[in-house]
């Protein structure tokens, strides 16, 4: 009697919890299935990276010697979901006497899975995903009694529980935490470097066609390709990144610049988050620069920081307060998405550039996603559901366990403060500040009212004067309000009337 062991497309990786015991007999089901591939309108090239990272990995599973079941979303008996590719598999080998699947990333996945020991034929083993550093049951006893979850304190814990960049009870390099150093602006004379962004190869091209067929009402573009799709190619970018690029993460950490989407980040998130790479292997090797003097420590603290930090964090965060997490509208935004989240034409040139490049490559850094499309989203008052359903279709390494958190909680304030002590709402002056677009704007960022000025200057007051009630008891927040009170009446009510102007006409240019 042997065992259906069921892999996601998000569980790449050889030791999740559903293999961990595997014998000969048992079964491992992979399926490609129109429900994950349309609960919301993925990015094409999300879709494609993520079909073929799972032939792949089907084939590094049988060349291990077990035996796979590979379904393919052009098989004409496919059933559409994950559960009909289950019952399928079961109903065509009467042996297997049992399901294990590893626990899925998103609450309503498991939603589902927990009916399946109704509707399947066989027990139904749901395992805990224990490719992440920290247990949630873990998370869940550092959370309890606290009114807020600050991200440094619980970043602090697990640096002394693995012995990440520790030397002895001390943090390496004297500082826990080395962000000060982290927000430099790109001199004129410096460029990016140049990244690893392999082609497709033919396995991948043959999906990257199917993709193209299916779902032509996706959004986003399949070419330039630009991702590995096998363990050994998403290894050989990982080693393109430590090797060649981190000794610049820290230091360039918050810049943009026109035309360079990739600045010195890391472009592993896809890889982590599907289970191509292992998060620990990748801190241990970052940990190893700075001890062998190849990278500086602000550089390996901050990129150590976003993983076994921001990463676990996250996810503590999704599954201690879904499902009412993903309802929460604190501020009270109700906006529709403006078309240009879509098509990415618009005069505001930070905009258009972050986009943009998040069309052609189903990614943007974190930057980009917080201060340009995440500020615009919280100070013009977007809805939310609809923000958060963007950003989860949009980039390639979106699932929801970490998507949800970062758009509700660090862009949109929109878990009242869980998170973030401050909503990070900025005006065009921290854009002009961290990067090149201004200069090539259509709007004139020193202008604060008027059809030149730029929309996030006046929609910026306009966000502090509007929230006043929700937002003038934070501490965080006493300077801005004083800063408000000081604005001169007259000032202020143009500035209301410019940004009331542009939010009624769909977030258009004033004219
Ligand atoms: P790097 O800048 O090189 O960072 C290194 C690694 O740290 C990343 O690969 C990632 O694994 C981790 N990391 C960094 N910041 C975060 C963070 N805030 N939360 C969780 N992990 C982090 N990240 C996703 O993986 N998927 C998402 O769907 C996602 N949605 C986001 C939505 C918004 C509104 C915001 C503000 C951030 C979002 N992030 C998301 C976090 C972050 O922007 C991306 O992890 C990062 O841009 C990925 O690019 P990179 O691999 O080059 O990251
Ligand atoms: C994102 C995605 C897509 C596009 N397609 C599939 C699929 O066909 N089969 C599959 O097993 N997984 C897919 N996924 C990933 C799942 O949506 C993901 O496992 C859940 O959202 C939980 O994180
Ligand atoms: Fe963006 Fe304003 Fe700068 Fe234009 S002027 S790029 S809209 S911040």
């Amino acid at each position: 009697m042997g065992v259906l062991r069921l892999v996601l497309g998000d569980q790449l990786s050889p030791d999740v919890s559903s293999l961990n015991d595997a014998v000969a007999g048992d079964l491992i089901l992979i399926a490609e299935v129109s429900e994950e591939a349309t609960y919301v309108r993925h990015h094409k090239k999300k879709i494609a990276f993520l079909f073929a990272a799972m032939r792949h990995f089907a084939e590094e599973l049988r060349a291990a010697g077990n035996a796979v079941r590979y379904v393919r979303l052009d098989d004409p008996a496919n059933q559409g979901s994950l559960r009909g590719e289950a019952a399928r598999a079961l109903e065509e080998n009467p042996e297997l006497a049992q399901v294990v699947v590893t626990k899925p990333g998103e609450w309503r996945l498991l939603q589902d899975m927990e009916t399946w020991r109704d509707l399947l034929p066989v027990p139904v083993d749901l395992r805990e995903d224990t490719r992440f550093i920290v247990p949630l049951a873990d998370f869940q006893a550092w959370a309890k009694g606290r009114k807020q979850f600050r991200m440094e304190f619980f970043y602090r814990d697990v640096r002394r529980k693995t012995g990440l960049l520790m030397d002895g009870e001390e943090p390496a390099g004297g500082q826990w935490n080395f962000d000060r150093d982290n927000r430099k602006r790109l001199p004129k004379s410096m460029v990016a470097p140049p990244r690893f962004l392999p082609e497709a190869d033919a396995l991948t091209q043959e999906v990257i066609e199917l993709v193209r067929a299916r779902f032509p009402d996706h959004f986003g573009d399949l070419e330039p390709w630009g991702f590995a799709t096998t363990r050994l190619g998403a290894e050989a970018a990982r080693d393109h990144f430590i090797h060649k690029i981190l000794p610049g993460f820290g230091d360039w950490q918050d810049a943009m610049a026109k035309g360079e989407p990739w600045m010195w980040h890391s472009l592993l998130s896809v890889y982590i988050n599907c289970g191509l790479l292992d998060p620990m292997d990748i801190c241990r090797r970052a940990e190893a620069e700075w001890r062998e003097g190849r990278a500086p420590i602000n550089a390996v603290e901050g990129f150590i920081r976003q993983i076994i930090g921001w990463r676990e964090y996250v996810r503590g965060i999704y599954w201690l307060k879904m499902p009412a997490y993903a309802k929460t509208n604190t501020l009270n935004a109700h906006r529709p998405l403006p078309d240009y989240f879509w098509t990415g034409e618009t005069d505001m040139r930070c905009m258009a550039e972050a986009i943009g490049q998040t069309r052609r490559h189903a990614y943007a850094h974190h930057i980009q996603r917080l201060m340009v499309t995440g500020n615009f989203a919280l100070i013009a008052g977007l809805e939310p559901a609809a923000v958060h359903e963007w950003y989860l279709l949009v980039y390639a390494d979106a699932y929801e366990w970490v998507e949800l958190p970062n758009t509700h909680g660090m862009a949109l304030h929109a878990d009242g403060g869980l998170m973030a002590s401050k909503p990070y709402a900025a005006s065009g002056n921290y854009i002009n500040k961290m990067s090149d677009y201004c200069s090539g704007c259509g709007y004139d960022v020193t202008a604060k009212t008027g059809p030149k000025a730029c929309p996030f200057n006046y929609l910026y007051w306009d966000f502090i004067a509007r929230n006043r009630e929700a937002l003038t008891g934070n501490p965080r927040m006493a300077l801005i309000y004083k800063a408000l009170d000081r604005l001169d009446p007259a000032a202020l009510e143009s500035i209301r009337e410019d940004a009331s102007a542009f939010l009624e006409s769909g977030c258009a240019k004033l004219s």
